[in-house]
């Protein structure tokens, strides 16, 4: 198939992680798997969802995105440079001396909301801002994208309890749920599933979808609120590693990082004709 007929958030995504693996391999970092689980929601959000204005970060009206899985840094760093909030070349920089672009979402880099990679603070974050929003009568989005082992932080469960009291709508979950956390499976070092379930039982209003299925997450995202006067929850079924058939499921790209061979192979299968 020529690159024309390729869907742009299929083109966006393909670009993404090429850059990820591209930065994660030449700073010898961690979190690849982490990137390319949620490669293909960062890509639906900045091609089809966020208003945004990369020439105005600061943009009152902006749609508010908190990346709560803080070391998935590389991938929301090469969405901001793909999406024009910075020149590319920046991320030739990731996580080495200097460089604005740290290993863990870092505030100072354009287009970045808040700093995240301690786990559990993201969703608290985004109940103050969509709080304050609704408070001020402004009409902007809060989405916050969970990874599932971060769920075991109790700090989320306040936040997953308060947002509905204060029934904030303009608030949006997509949860990475892709079985996996850094030393094991989420079944077994604990267990979240029925998870879409939980978060309706909290009183949000919550659906399941392929969190690669590029239509379904345009679908869900397009529709939030679900209801009025609720929060929206978005399971995202994944895979940690998806795109490249030898980090797919597999724990050790939690931390591994892919040597000069590995990244030649892992590009072969993620980067699109040109
Ligand atoms: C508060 C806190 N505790 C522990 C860690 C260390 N840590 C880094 S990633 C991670 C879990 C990764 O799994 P998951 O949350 O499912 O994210 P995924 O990479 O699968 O998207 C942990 C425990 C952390 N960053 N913050
Ligand atoms: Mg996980």
């Amino acid at each position: 198939m020529m690159s024309a007929q390729i869907h742009p958030v299929v083109q966006f995504a393909a670009r993404i992680r090429a850059h990820a693996l591209r930065m994660v391999h030449g700073a010898n970092a961690s979190h690849i798997g982490t990137s390319l689980s949620m490669a293909d929601i960062l890509s639906v959000l900045y091609t089809q969802v966020l208003r945004v204005d990369p020439a105005r970060p600061d943009w009152p009206e902006r749609d508010r995105l908190i990346v709560s899985k803080g070391h998935g840094a590389a991938i929301l760093y090469a969405a901001l440079a793909e999406r024009g909030f910075f020149p590319a070349e920046w991320l030739e920089n990731y996580c080495k001396d200097g460089s604005k672009l740290m290993g863990h979402v870092s505030h100072h880099v354009p287009g970045v909301e808040v700093s995240t990679g301690s786990l559990g603070h993201g969703l608290p974050i985004g109940c103050g801002m969509a709080l304050a929003a609704r408070r001020e009568g402004q009409a902007h989005r809060v989405f916050v994208i969970l990874s599932d082992g971060e769920l075991d932080e109790g700090s989320n469960w306040e936040a997953v309890l308060f947002a509905p009291h204060h029934q904030l709508d303009n608030l949006t979950v997509i949860v990475d749920y892709n079985k996996i956390q850094s030393f094991g499976t989420v079944k077994e070092v604990l267990d979240l599933d029925p998870l879409a379930a939980k978060w309706e039982a909290f009183r949000w209003s919550a659906t399941e979808i392929d969190g690669h299925d590029v239509a379904q997450l345009e679908s869900a995202l397009s529709r939030v609120p679900f209801e009025a006067g609720k929060p929206s929850a978005i399971i995202a079924h994944t895979v940690k590693g998806k795109g490249v058939s030898f980090m797919e499921n597999q724990l050790a790209w939690h931390y591994k990082s892919p040597g000069e061979e590995e990244l030649a192979r892992a590009l072969l299968e993620v980067e699109l004709p040109s």
